[in-house]
């Protein structure tokens, strides 16, 4: 009798263990199907746009393919800034953007336009007369005005966003604005006059002041400073773009939380506009590999970015009401600019995708969430 009962149970037992196994195995099969249809794009629909910065060779094959899955924003690492798009005088090289604008337009993807007044990747011509002498303060408001209507207008209803004015801020902390021969030359009224520009030639596209390290509170404030002094001054600014240069070292949670909050409080949108994580320190300056650098990617390297890359989006998550684009700088750990800077040929390994192009550990931390 006893025997019996207890046979039965286990048998009966055994029994709710298969059943449960069985939707167990049916759960994983069906997390695993949901894994291979959706990307980064579906995780974040309810939340904000997740684009990447490309170039030319993202348009085909693997690299588009991925590139479709995961996105819905693009933006140009290269393609619109002044010294590949307008060369010369009167030269403008459309190729490229032509066909990065083209490829996001078939495939459904936001174009974010990157950028219009940047002290680097500029070409000297703007700045010269045919004598090789610095041109006057007209000239060269007029040369930028011609540059912005060209290329705004080109794009015009395709480039919904532009980062109209890049990195106006100093590095050194004492400083307000960064010296560079548009303020040598023109002054500082030129900042204002580039979101002029832009704004009369597409009143709709929204205007982005872009910077990096803007989460450090002292940079932070002088950004603020800027930014709400163009707001005061009615000029035509709809956003600032927070380019997320960030390492497994920075920023904090609190100066991040921080630094969206005061943004915010100018009553402007937030773009995190080009972010990756690096495993090494911030430097700015360019230097050589050391002998020896190690430069591969430790598990210990691997776990403190999974734990950044965690960190960031629960704080995306949070300030979503604030936050209307995520951008990353590049697609992934195949090729990214942090290779070749601050230290040329010392490879880093910043971003959600490896080298073969699949997802990293911090990639399911990102999407792991209850929307
Ligand atoms: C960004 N600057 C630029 O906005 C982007 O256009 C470029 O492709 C990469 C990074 C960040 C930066 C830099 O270029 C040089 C020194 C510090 C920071």
């Amino acid at each position: 009798m006893l025997y019996q009962k207890l046979k039965t149970n286990t048998i009966s037992s055994s029994r709710t263990i298969s059943i449960y196994l069985f939707f167990i195995l049916l759960g994983m099969q069906s997390l695993r199907a949901q894994d291979e249809t959706k990307g980064l794009k579906d995780y974040y629909k309810n939340f904000f746009p997740i684009g990447v910065a490309v170039n030319g060779h993202s348009l085909a094959g693997k690299e588009a393919h991925l590139l479709q899955k995961e996105f819905n924003s693009v933006t140009l690492e290269n393609a619109m800034k002044m010294e590949v798009i307008h060369p010369q005088e009167h030269v403008y090289n459309w190729a490229l953007a032509d066909s990065i604008v083209a490829f996001a337009q078939k495939n459904r993807l936001r174009v974010r336009g990157h950028t219009l007044l940047w002290h680097e990747q500029v070409p000297d011509w703007f700045f010269l007369d045919d004598q090789g002498a610095l041109v006057s303060k007209d000239t060269l408001l007029k040369r930028l005005k011609d540059h912005i209507t060209t290329v705004v207008g080109r794009y015009k209803g395709k480039v919904y966003a532009w980062d109209v004015l890049n990195e106006a801020i100093d590095d050194n902390p004492k400083q307000f604005l960064r010296q560079s021969k548009w303020l040598e030359i023109a002054g500082e009224e030129i900042l204002a006059k580039a979101f002029e520009y832009a704004h009369e030639v597409d009143p709709n596209a929204l205007l982005f002041y872009n910077d990096y390290n803007s989460e450090r509170p002292e940079k932070r404030e002088r950004i603020y400073r800027l930014v709400k002094k163009l707001v005061d001054d009615g000029v035509p600014i709809h956003g600032i773009g927070l380019q997320g240069h960030w390492s497994i070292f920075e920023p904090s949670t609190s100066d991040l939380e921080q630094a969206i909050e005061r943004y915010a409080s100018l009553g402007l949108q937030l773009h995190f506009t080009e972010l990756d994580v690096s495993v090494y320190p911030w430097e700015k300056e360019r230097r050589r590999k050391r002998p020896g650098e190690i430069d591969a990617l430790t598990p210990a390297l691997e776990e403190k970015q999974i734990a950044q890359y965690e960190m960031i989006f629960s704080v995306f998550r949070k300030y979503k009401s604030h936050i209307t684009s995520v951008t990353f700088w590049n697609l992934s750990d195949r090729y990214s600019w942090l290779d070749h800077y601050p230290v040329q040929g010392r490879k880093n390994y910043p971003l959600l995708f490896d080298r073969n192009l699949e997802r990293k550990k911090a990639y399911y931390k990102v999407v792991d969430f209850k929307n």
